[in-house]
Parts: structure tokens; C-alpha cells; sequence
């Protein structure tokens, strides 16, 4: 039955349609999902037939009750004239739209189309349809500065059309859209968070700088390179193994050759070095190679046997080309493939292996016009989901599924520690398992200044561990330029050096010595500010706020702020300003009110980026640490920048980096507060939960003042420290 209301919606869309000239589903059904959150269906039979989603932390998302009488949003649905389904939002004048998940070019989409389909977009650049991952999202910001947020649930192919107000139109059947109205885009985000999942609490190595090539090898450089951080005294955790560790490309198995002791060398690693270490896993399963027939290789024969296959239109199973030559390819939307597939991670970790990279799971099929599987292949898909279907369905939850079962299979190997896995696909949600990077950018300017709105679009899409590859993955690029991207790039939340097979050496060291030092500064600042960082993590694990965020949270109202992506806030008090452009000619507009400069490592250096401090805010820092959590924090760096009213506050999260004790209580978050009185500034702990007791060490407080001035004053955490004013 159609409540009163719901009949009139229909009524309006069956006007709104014959105006727009598409033919309307006249019984527009909505029903509030949350508090000011309202989910819509083209029509009763829409609903009807609305399998569980595959975005939602809950697949059926239940409603909490009628929609409420007055909607701020209202989606039109439509069929247009080759039959797809669609809905359309109009936008009033001054609303800029931003997210659509991983997408090329500037921060706000207004004007802008992009297709949801996983796509290996090797070289990808600014009029590149689709990338690696489908995220059907858009945040729109009302002139006002107040939000709401569109979730389009469908994993079907959709193109997102920015071009006038906001419209999805999908190749698949009519599908959901759920609006989440709030006051401002940071509480959008955040309940986008809420419906569609926050990360898990990384382990902090994770958070530390990630070096990679395509690929290391043999074992020896692998070695090389992490004793060549530590001499230099170039901070960094994690070193990664591409796929040239693997033996004929095979999945779980080791070129004995260049790899002879892969646990030898993790332990070295980490024993020796401090490194953890990450190697990649492709879906692909080796079918077939002269000399090591299938036959024999286990992965391939528990696939077959187990039935885990994708198949053809035909019942066959699908054989596609990737790097062993033909391969078959674990369905993992069925929960026994996935199991399966979770299974074969344990002898795997067991060789000491502490993380792993999902690549190529668009998945990209190589030598077939459309880079990836017909999309008539059927998947077994999981009863609890709506059952099987074609890959069309299917294709853009591949990835994020194949990572779900990785994830599973990471953490039943070591049931004690924080899984850490990278995905290049995923889909809405995807933040639930793992991690993500741009995958296949360039050495060059235009993915150089980029890089950050792509950052800063996967914040808004409530993907915040997400990062480019520093340098550009294709392409040698310059000194120069290495040095401009490598000194804000390391301040992304997954930083990540990575260079393609043939290019020339982009470790921090390797265009010379100037370049040399500026890496090592702009490391040394990531890790200075780690203890920040680690805190924004907790925070995005436990409430969804954005980690790295735009210059318009600062103030949504600033219209100069709406376009600017050339800058980035860490959190919502460190404003980083780099020049993205070779001749330093790009002037950002900066948020009003007080920014206070922090002169970190490189302050005169060009290369490395300008720091500003909100007023009102306290950072956390710590000493420099080669790999996070060298030494105890301590002393504790507490970097105060005073509001106009003389007040600032901020907080520090703290816990074992590892492990899930602080599941259990065992954590210390620590509320910092300053106040000015007279002249004179107290700091001191406003309070405290958790079960951890405070670390008995020292404080140091520097209090920025205008004109880059500072004055400071150390005591002990846990008791007020009073700071003079000069
Ligand atoms: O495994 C090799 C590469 C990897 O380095 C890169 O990061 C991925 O995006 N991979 C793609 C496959 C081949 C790329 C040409």
C-alpha cells in the first residue's frame, strides 16, 4: 500500500517525467533507512526484486520507518529509450559535486561523466572513462554550505552524469538510491561510513612509507635496499615483492631461483631491519605453461576440483590470458570459493609474509578488446546475496570480494594481527578489507598535481587509506619532479613509492643527493607526525571521518574553497600546501581564519610542502623514528596553535600498533586541551579513556604565534604545563 505521501511523490514524478520527457515509474516508494537518511525504489516491483547490496555493511538494510513528510532530495527514476534504468536529482545553482570514488582530474565533478566499471586504465589520464574501482557516490554541497549524499546501489555497469544536476544510468535492472541529508559534507561522509563500512584499525607499520618496484629481485636486492634505508637513515617500514618473485608467474609459489628462502629473507627483513614485508597475489590462476604443466600445481587442481571456476555462458569453465599464460579464475563471489581461496593464505604467511597486494583483479584479462571477461560469464554468487548471474552483475565487486576473502585468509593465518591488504579494484565498501592505490599513473606533471584530488575524492567516498604511486608508475620522470611529488606524497595516509619494470631506480636516493635529502626531510616529517596520523586512522575506524580532507571542510560556505584540490588538510588541523606545478605558479585559496606556519624538517626547502596549523587545534608528534615505533613516544611533541578566543584542543590515540587488544580496552586516547590566560598558556589532559596507563614521559609543547614565531616549554604528560608568552 502507497502511504499518502508516497503516492504523492509518484504523482510528482510522473510529472516531473513527462517535462524531462522520459518515461516515469509512477510509484516512487521511499522509507527512511537512518535519521534524515531515506532510501528509494523506482516502483513496488523494484522492490520487490532488490537483491541484498553488496555496499552496505548490513546487505539488507532494514528500513527504520517512513520517510520523512518533507525530503530535501528527490530522485526521479526513469527508463530512457534503450531501456536502462536511471534516477536524476536536480541541483540548485552554487552545488558542487565531489566523490564518484577513484576518478581522474580536478576535485569537483560538476560538468563531469564517469562509468562504473573496474578497469585496468594502464596510463590513465584526464578523459579516462572508468578506473580501477566503482564507487556510486556523489556528495553534493549546497551553496550554504549543508550536504547530502546519493548512494546508487547498484554493482551493474553506470555511467555517472554530472552534466546537469546528478544522474546514474544503469545497463542493469532498476535499483535503489538511498539520500542521506545532513548539515554539513564531514557528516555526509561520515554517515556514508555508517552504511557503507570504516576501516579496520591498520597495523602502524602500515602507516609508515611503503617502498616498491616492479619488481625486486633477486632476494639479495630485495635485502640491498632495506639495509641501503637503514645506512641512509631513510625512514621507512615495508618493502614489496611484485610479481617476479613468482615462479612462471604461478600464484603462491616462489621462483626457487631468485627467491630460494622467502622466509629466510622475511625474517632478515624484519629481524634485522625492522621491514615488513608485502607480496602480491593476482587472481589469475596459471592453466597452462610448457614446463610446468597444471598438473601438479594445487592451487590449479583444488580449483578444478572444487568447482571454485568461473564459467563461460556455456557451463565451460573461462580461460583468459593474464602474466602465466591461459588462466582460470576463482568465482569468489560464492562464500565456498572464498573460503577456499581464504585457505590458501596459511602456508603462504606462514614464510614469514606480514602482508599482501590483490593486482589485476578488475580483473584484466590481456589480448580481448574489452581488457576483461565476457560479461555472460556466470558466477555461482552466494544464496544470502541473490544468487548467481552474469559477470555484468558481478564485474565490480570482483575485486572488492576477491579482498574480502584474502582478508579473511590473512587473519585465519595470524589470528593475532592486523591484516594489512592492497587492492587495485574494489567497489562502495571496499574499505571494509583493505587498502587501495591509483594504480598505473605517470611520471609527469598532470598525475603529479592530480594525484591529490583523487586522494582527496576517495576520502569523500569514505575510502581513506588510499594513495598514488609516488614518482608515477610509468615513465622515469626527473629529479625535479621526483622531488616536488615525493615531498607531499609521503604525507597521503598509504604512502608508497612504486616504479614500472624498465624504469629507471626511484628510491628516495636514487636521483642524487639533493633529491636524497629532500626525501629523507619530507619522510622525516611523516614520521614526526605519525602519532597524528595514527590517531586519524582510529578516528576514521571509529567514526569515518575522511583522514585527508579538502581545503572546503575548513569552511563548506567559502565558495573560493569549492574548486581548490592543489592543497589537502591532514585531519582537520594541518593544512599542507605544496606547488604541484613545475614552474611554482599555481596560487591556492587558502581558508580563512587562523593558519599558523609549523616549520617541520625542510621548512626553506621549496620542494617540501608548507605546513599550516588551524587555530584551535593541538597536533601530536613524535621524535623521528626510522620505522614506526622504534623508540617509545617520548618526549611527546604537543603543537599548539590558539584560536581567537586563546582556547585549542586536540587528542592522541594510542595502543600496541598490532594486534586487537584495544578491542578489549587495551588503548589510551588522551584529550589535550590549551587555554591562554593572561600571558601565560596552559596545557593539560582534559581526559582520558582506555585502559592503558599514560607513559611516564616527557612533553614538549611548542605554541606557534604569528609570523612563524614560536615559543616552548616541556613538563611531563599528565600534569598542566604552563608556557610563557613572549
Ligand atoms: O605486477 C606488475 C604491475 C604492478 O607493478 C602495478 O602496480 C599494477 O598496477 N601490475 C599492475 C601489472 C602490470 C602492469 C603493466
Amino acid at each position: 500500500m502507497l502511504s499518502l505521501r508516497n503516492r504523492s511523490l509518484a504523482a510528482l514524478a510522473v510529472l516531473v517525467s513527462l517535462w524531462l520527457g522520459t518515461s516515469a515509474l509512477a510509484q516512487t516508494i521511499s522509507e527512511a533507512v537512518g535519521d534524515r537518511v531515506v532510501r528509494y525504489f523506482a516502483s513496488e516491483d523494484a522492490r520487490a526484486s532488490t537483491p541484498p547490496s553488496f555496499c552496505f555493511v548490513d546487505p539488507n538494510l532494514p528500513a527504520t520507518g517512513p520517510a520523512p513528510e518533507h525530503v530535501p532530495v528527490l530522485p526521479e527514476f526513469f527508463t530512457d529509450d534503450s531501456g536502462r534504468n536511471g534516477f536524476h536529482i536536480d541541483i540548485n545553482p552554487g552545488t558542487s559535486l565531489y566523490g564518484t570514488g577513484e576518478v581522474p582530474g580536478p576535485l569537483q565533478r560538476n560538468g563531469r561523466t564517469s562509468i562504473l566499471w573496474n578497469s585496468d586504465s594502464y596510463g590513465y589520464k584526464d578523459t579516462t572513462p572508468s578506473l580501477y574501482k566503482s564507487f556510486p557516490w556523489v556528495l553534493a554541497v549546497r551553496e550554504d554550505g549543508t550536504a547530502f549524499g546519493v548512494i546508487a546501489d547498484t554493482t551493474w555497469k553506470t555511467k555517472i552524469d554530472l552534466t546537469d544536476g546528478i544522474s546514474f544510468i544503469s545497463d542493469g535492472p532498476a535499483f535503489p538510491v538511498v539520500v542521506i541529508d545532513r548539515d554539513t559534507p564531514q557528516e555526509v561522509v561520515m554517515e556514508l561510513a555508517e552504511l557503507t563500512g570504516k576501516i579496520a584499525m591498520p597495523p602502524k607499520w602500515a602507516i609508515g612509507y611503503h617502498q616498491c618496484r616492479y619488481s625486486y629481485y633477486p632476494d639479495a636486492r630485495v635485502r640491498e635496499i632495506a639495509d641501503t634505508f637503514r645506512a641512509k637513515k631513510m625512514p621507512a617500514d615495508v618493502i614489496w615483492m611484485d610479481i617476479h618473485y613468482m615462479d612462471e608467474y604461478r600464484i603462491f609459489r616462489f621462483d626457487h631461483d631468485l627467491f630460494p628462502d622467502p622466509k629466510g629473507l622475511n625474517d632478515y627483513l624484519l629481524n634485522e631491519r625492522n621491514f615488513h614485508n608485502v607480496w602480491m597475489i593476482d587472481p589469475g590462476v596459471g592453466a597452462e605453461t610448457d614446463r610446468f604443466p597444471p598438473e601438479g600445481y594445487s592451487v590449479y587442481e583444488e580449483l578444478m576440483a572444487g568447482d571454485h571456476a568461473v564459467k563461460r555462458a556455456d557451463g565451460s569453465v573461462y580461460k583468459g590470458e593474464v602474466w602465466p599464460g591461459w588462466c582460470v579464475f576463482p568465482d569468489f563471489t560464492a562464500p565456498d570459493t572464498r573460503d577456499w581461496w581464504a585457505g590458501l593464505y596459511g602456508d603462504f604467511m606462514a614464510n614469514g609474509i606480514t602482508g599482501v597486494w590483490n593486482d589485476m583483479n578488475e580483473p584484466a584479462i590481456f589480448n580481448v578488446a574489452s581488457k576483461t571477461m565476457p560479461e555472460d560469464n556466470i558466477h555461482r554468487g552466494d544464496p544470502a546475496m541473490g544468487g548467481g548471474g552474469p559477470h555484468a552483475r558481478f564485474h565490480n565487486v570482483y575485486g572488492m570480494l576477491m579482498v574480502k576473502g584474502t582478508r579473511a585468509g590473512v587473519l585465519e593465518a595470524n589470528p593475532d594481527k592486523r591484516p594489512f591488504v592492497l587492492s587495485r579494484a574494489t567497489y562502495l565498501g571496499g574499505q571494509r578489507y583493505g587498502a587501495g592505490w591509483s594504480g598505473d599513473n605517470s611520471a609527469d606533471w598532470w598525475d603529479l598535481e592530480t594525484c591529490i584530488p583523487m586522494v582527496l575524492n576517495m576520502n569523500l567516498s569514505a575510502f581513506p587509506f588510499y594513495g598514488p604511486d609516488i614518482g608515477g608508475f610509468i615513465g622515469d620522470g626527473d629529479p625535479e619532479q621526483f622531488a616536488r611529488w615525493f615531498g607531499f606524497g609521503v604525507m597521503f595516509p598509504f604512502a608508497r613509492g612504486h616504479t614500472a619494470v624498465g624504469n629507471r631506480d626511484k628510491e628516495p636516493w636514487a636521483f642524487g643527493p639533493e633529491v636524497e635529502i629532500t626525501c629523507r626531510q619530507a619522510l622525516e616529517n611523516r614520521y614526526m607526525l605519525l602519532p597524528y596520523y595514527y590517531t586519524l586512522f582510529h578516528d576514521a575506524s571509529t567514526t569515518g571521518m575522511p583522514i585527508v580532507q579538502p581545503a572546503f571542510f575548513a569552511d563548506p560556505t567559502d565558495p573560493a574553497l569549492r574548486t581548490e584540490d592543489d592543497i589537502f588538510m591532514i585531519g582537520s588541523s594541518l593544512l599542507v600546501v605544496p606547488d604541484v606545478t613545475p614552474n611554482r605558479d599555481r596560487v591556492p585559496a587558502m581558508p580563512r581564519g587562523i593558519w599558523r606556519r609549523l616549520a617541520l624538517r625542510g621548512s626553506n626547502n621549496p620542494d617540501i610542502p608548507d605546513f599550516l596549523v588551524r587555530g584551535g587545534s593541538i597536533i601530536p608528534a613524535g621524535p623521528i623514528m626510522q620505522y614506526a615505533d622504534e623508540k617509545p613516544l617520548d618526549p611527546l611533541t604537543l603543537i599548539v596553535s590558539l584560536d581567537d578566543t586563546g582556547h585549542a584542543s586536540g587528542t592522541l590515540y594510542e595502543d600496541a600498533g598490532e594486534g586487537f587488544g584495544y578491542q578489549n580496552g587495551e588503548f589510551l586516547l588522551t584529550a589535550y586541551t590549551a587555554e591562554q590566560s593572561g600571558d601565560a598558556v596552559v596545557v593539560r589532559t582534559a581526559s582520558q579513556t582506555g585502559d592503558l596507563p599514560r607513559p611516564d614521559r616527557a612533553v614538549v609543547v611548542r605554541l606557534l604565534l604569528d609570523d612563524g614565531q614560536e615559543v616552548r616549554a616541556t613538563g611531563r604528560d599528565g600534569e598542566d604545563i604552563v608556557v610563557a608568552l613572549p
